[in-house]
């Protein structure tokens, strides 16, 4: 058994020039998601929609858990010094880190800390999405959105923690995708899945089909081919739609499928945010041997120009992606 601590530590050294800030920075999520899956296997006792009506031992009143994942992996972060300042989906504006130590951490971190969360109060599993760069302003100065706007192909390291029937943390490097375990009656991550790969093909298609009347013909085309029946290429698909993008994306890189966010009538640049969703998300699927995009262009290549702008978004196997960029394309001809 390997935890990810060790993993971490060993995937440092091959690195001759690695200071050991990264591994600290991974190590202070990976405290966080101790600590937000506990109060998750709680749900049941706190009232999502506000305070639980349970104060703690400060005296303090439980809050909503997508409030208390922020709190908790921002402090998480902050302790570590590592880290200049955070963006996420539960702050309006970026937050720098005020302490001496972290106006020379040389990383930003971007997170969705609780993604899915209308879901806890049916107990269906939700994740937590982060993704990490290199800060671009002078270490020492104050952090600037700058640092934030990046494309996605600058990510360091990206990943998700999926609170599903059981407790795993996903992330990347840019050397592979690896998957580890949580075992709570020793409360590690025990490495799991090494190096995972999409399948070569999939069958697996997720989408809101719901708001089918309102998708671009494109997607609509793509929904009807993954219909049809056809032996050579498997179909009709399956269609498996959890409404939490970390568990439907877990799901379909294990077992070989296609998440589509298009863009609707509600939201016509897509629902999903391109710096804490999708672009953490794109990294992993292409160290997976997987594709992202947004229907047209590579995920990873969009320059962004606001914290939490949107993006449609097609994520998955490969040849999946690219037949359902083929109608994508052909309808906007
Ligand atoms: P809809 C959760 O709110 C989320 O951001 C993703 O996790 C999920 O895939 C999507 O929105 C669900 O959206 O419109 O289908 O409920």
């Amino acid at each position: 058994m390997k935890t990810l601590g060790e993993f971490i530590i060993e995937k440092q050294h091959e690195f001759p020039h690695a200071t050991g800030e990264l591994s600290a920075l991974l190590s202070a999520i990976k405290l966080g998601a101790k600590i937000i899956n506990r109060d998750i296997n709680k749900a049941g006792l706190v009232d999502i929609t506000g305070t639980s009506g349970i104060s703690n031992i400060q005296g303090e009143m439980q809050m909503k858990l997508d409030v208390f994942a922020n709190e908790t992996l921002k402090a998480a972060l902050e302790a570590r010094g590592v880290v200049a300042g955070i963006a996420s989906e539960e702050e309006d504006k970026l937050v720098i880190f005020d302490n001496q130590k972290s106006h020379h951490g040389k990383y930003v971190v971007l997170m969705d800390p609780l993604d899915g969360s209308s879901n806890i109060d049916v107990n269906v599993s939700v994740g937590t999405i982060f993704s990490i760069y290199q800060r671009v302003t002078p270490v020492g100065q104050p952090i600037q959105e700058s640092d934030f706007l990046q494309p996605g192909h600058k990510q360091v390291a990206a990943g998700y923690i999926i609170y599903g029937s059981s407790t795993m943390l996903v992330y990347s490097t840019g050397c592979g995708v690896h998957a580890f375990t949580y075992d709570p009656s020793i409360g590690v991550f025990c490495l799991s899945h090494e190096s995972v790969k999409f399948p070569e093909k999939g069958n697996i298609y997720s989408i809101n089909e719901g708001f089918y009347s309102k998708f671009p013909v494109g997607v609509k085309q793509y929904i009807k081919y993954c219909q049809q029946e056809d032996q050579k290429t498997n179909r009709p698909y399956t269609s498996r739609y959890i409404g939490s993008l970390v568990s439907d994306f877990h799901r379909n890189l294990l077992k070989g499928g296609i998440y589509i966010y298009p863009q609707t009538a509600q939201y016509p640049n897509g629902k999903l945010r391109l710096l804490y969703e999708c672009n953490p998300i794109a990294f992993l699927a292409e160290q997976a041997g997987g594709k992202a995009s947004d229907g047209y262009q590579r995920i990873l290549d969009i320059l962004p120009s606001e914290l939490h702008q949107r993006s449609p978004f097609f994520v998955g196997v490969t040849q999946m992606v690219n037949d359902s960029e083929q109608f994508m394309q052909k309808d906007s001809q």
